[in-house]
């Protein structure tokens, strides 16, 4: 939800900031009790209770957090080169990037979300979706690696994305923004009618998680913003927000929201299965990048795919409904039973809930107030579950707890409420600094929400922290949610905009996260494993260098024989097999990045030398009490 183009959202926004800073005069800093801290503070040596996943928005990235402390444990790289860890500049990570736009370095990230068994969070995988160029990524919750990059085709903003059904059969990706499919040069005024969208559903494997675009289902053109797959009662459907149902070419207020309602999507994926086998698609031809890293060879592949299956929602009965909800809703959240499907229709004063039986029971009555391209609109009334009243301005999203409550983050007046599902009364509301995107609670997505703690993440911070320059860093704030009345426990800052995040139980991870890799099971097509194999290859004008590294050298240490003009590959094998000793390897005037090299690993780094002369290089990971003695030097000589 950033940079918005409704006017008025925007104006309403800025007034509510405004407001939020005259409030934050009155020295409200919102910390409520007096043990507030006792609540957040890991002794030290003591670990969190959670691992909080937050992603890392416009960064890219996804950061580790525990929970309630706040501390940043790691920034796992998935969609942005990171130079920390080599990540997009060694030669093995290289082709997670590759997409069949070439070689992209960044991307806009939204959603992490964690695998589930039988409906429950089970720790085993962690997706996200990459928004620009649409991807969607696969991190291994043993390595905190990125394992897998899957490209979406016939998609342009993969915005509901990536939402993983119970078992962890598909992750969904849709697009935000239709477009020409296949894109072609056409008018943007012919919009109407000629621009589509697409809901992707990607299998993945359950033994090494990897992922296969099973197949697509072409929606018409509006734009699809959040999605949240069925939950128990609702398993095997799939809800999806959309807005600019008018099919507006510009999404001017005046154009795109000018409907009433917009409709919530549902979709049938039991029944898309059905029609795959029932080989009712067309299998159309287009590309699209698909990148795996493999644990054994510490080596990424990618390879380009060629076709994708798609099923036509207009043609094939029974795939997709429309639900009317009103005013461009946002989010979409169904509850832990599967039965409440809550829209939050951001320029709406009620927050609109479907109650999913009653769906089941207008589509089998046929009860349908017209159609969209073919598609079944559903009569409101008839589905309506339950409206809650006047709630707070600008609803964006809800996560649910474990004793049948409901939490929405209000953007515009800058709160969570808390609310009764089935009585749709709220209990509690709490002021956030300011103006939170989504909000989180451990399992609070899926039947078993961990009802502890609320994470709000914010779009504005402020006056929160000591000020850096015009950029401030984009804020959490942590409630406890265990009583009636929620209470605000800490602000802590996070790397680039979180938009949501996932908060796993910290024994669902912690005993099968990884200590090192194996030497002896080193397949790397470069790998070092013994000091006796260290050497020096040429081979034209490209040199190949073999190095070990163990406390306290690298071997070999004194380099001779390079040219200027040679393009020299150091592929380095750190020889340790203990837990926690990284090596790192920079060499002067490198051009991108150093390597960090795990116990057991290689990795490889490419160096141009340009000039003539005697340089050195060194581990960058401070190893041991003889760290500055890993060093050397290489020597270049004239062409
Ligand atoms: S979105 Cu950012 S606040 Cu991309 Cu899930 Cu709603
Ligand atoms: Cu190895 Cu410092």
């Amino acid at each position: 939800m950033k940079r918005t183009t409704y006017l008025s959202l925007t104006l309403l926004a800025l007034a509510s900031v405004f407001t939020s800073c005259t409030n934050q005069g009155k020295k409200s800093n919102g910390a409520l009790t007096s043990n507030a801290a006792e609540r957040v503070y890991v002794p030290p040596g003591q670990y969190d209770e959670f691992y909080g996943f937050l992603s890392g928005g416009f960064s890219g990235q996804l950061g580790v957090y525990g929970i309630p402390s706040g501390r940043l444990l790691k920034v796992v790289p998935v969609f942005s080169q990171d130079p920390e860890k080599a990540y997009g500049y060694n030669e093995e990570t290289k082709p997670m990037l590759n997409t069949t736009h070439g070689f992209i370095p960044w991307d806009d990230t939204h959603h992490p979300d964690v695998s589930q068994t039988n409906g429950v969070l089970d720790g085993r995988w962690i997706f996200m979706n990459a928004n620009n160029t649409p991807r969607v990524a696969r991190i291994d919750l043993t390595s905190f690696e990125t394992a897998e990059i899957m490209e979406i085709p016939n998609s342009a903003g993969n915005h509901n994305s990536a939402f993983v059904t119970e078992n962890t059969e598909y992750v969904v990706a849709g697009t935000r923004f239709s477009v020409p499919i296949p894109q072609r040069d056409m008018p943007i005024k012919d919009y109407k009618g000629n621009f589509k969208a697409s809901l992707s559903f990607l299998s993945v494997d359950q033994d090494n998680g990897h992922m296969d675009l099973s197949f697509q289902i072409r929606l018409p053109g509006f734009n699809y913003d959040l999605a949240h797959p069925g939950r128990d009662k609702s398993h095997g459907w799939i809800f999806i927000t959309t807005y600019n149902t008018e099919e507006a070419y510009t999404l001017q207020e005046v154009n795109s929201s000018q409907n009433d309602k917009d409709f919530i999507a549902a979709v049938n994926w039991k029944k898309a299965e059905e029609y795959i086998k029932a080989g009712k698609f067309t299998t159309e031809a287009t590309e699209y990048a698909h990148n795996i890293y493999n644990e054994e060879t510490h080596t990424a592949t990618s390879t380009i795919k060629k076709e994708v299956r798609v099923l036509e929602a207009s043609e094939l009965p029974g795939l997709v409904y429309f639900l009317p909800t009103p005013k461009s809703p946002h989010g979409c959240d169904v509850d832990p039973t599967g039965e409440y499907i809550v829209g939050n229709g951001k320029l709406s004063a009620d927050l609109t809930v479907h109650s999913f039986t009653k769906m089941l029971d207008a589509i089998e009555n046929k009860k349908f107030d017209g159609e969209a391209y073919g598609i079944p609109i559903l009569n409101f009334e008839d589905v309506l579950g339950g409206t809650v009243k006047q709630p707070g301005l600008g609803p964006l999203h809800t996560e649910f707890d474990d004793k049948g409550n409901a939490y929405t983050t209000f953007f515009i007046s800058s709160e969570v409420v808390k609310w009764k599902v089935g009585t749709w009364e709220i209990i509690d509301r709490k002021p956030t600094y300011y103006s939170p995107g989504h909000l989180s609670i451990p399992g609070g997505n899926s039947q078993k929400p961990w009802g502890k703690y609320l994470l709000a993440m914010n779009k504005i911070t402020k006056d929160r922290y000591l000020p850096t320059g015009p950029e401030l860093t984009q804020s959490a704030q942590l409630y406890d949610i265990t009583g009636d009345k929620m209470v605000l426990l800490s602000d802590f800052p996070t790397i680039g905009e979180p938009h949501y995040a996932s908060m796993v139980p910290a024994e669902l991870i912690q005993p099968k996260s990884r200590k090192i890799y194996n030497l002896e099971e080193n397949e790397h097509a470069h790998a070092t494993t013994k000091d006796s194999d260290v050497r020096i290859e040429r081979n034209g004008k490209e040199v190949h260098v073999y190095m070990t590294m163990i406390r306290s050298h690298l071997n070999p240490d004194n380099i001779e024989g390079i040219k200027v003009g040679d393009k020299v590959y150091f592929h380095l094998t750190n020889l340790e097999q203990d837990f926690d000793v990284p090596h790192g390897f920079a060499v002067m005037g490198a051009e991108n990045a150093e390597l960090l090299v795990m116990p057991g690993q290689t990795e490889t780094l490419v160096w141009y030398p340009k000039k003539v002369g005697v340089w050195p290089f060194y581990c960058s990971d401070f190893c041991s009490a003889l760290h500055q003695e890993m060093s050397g030097y290489i020597r270049v000589s004239p062409e």
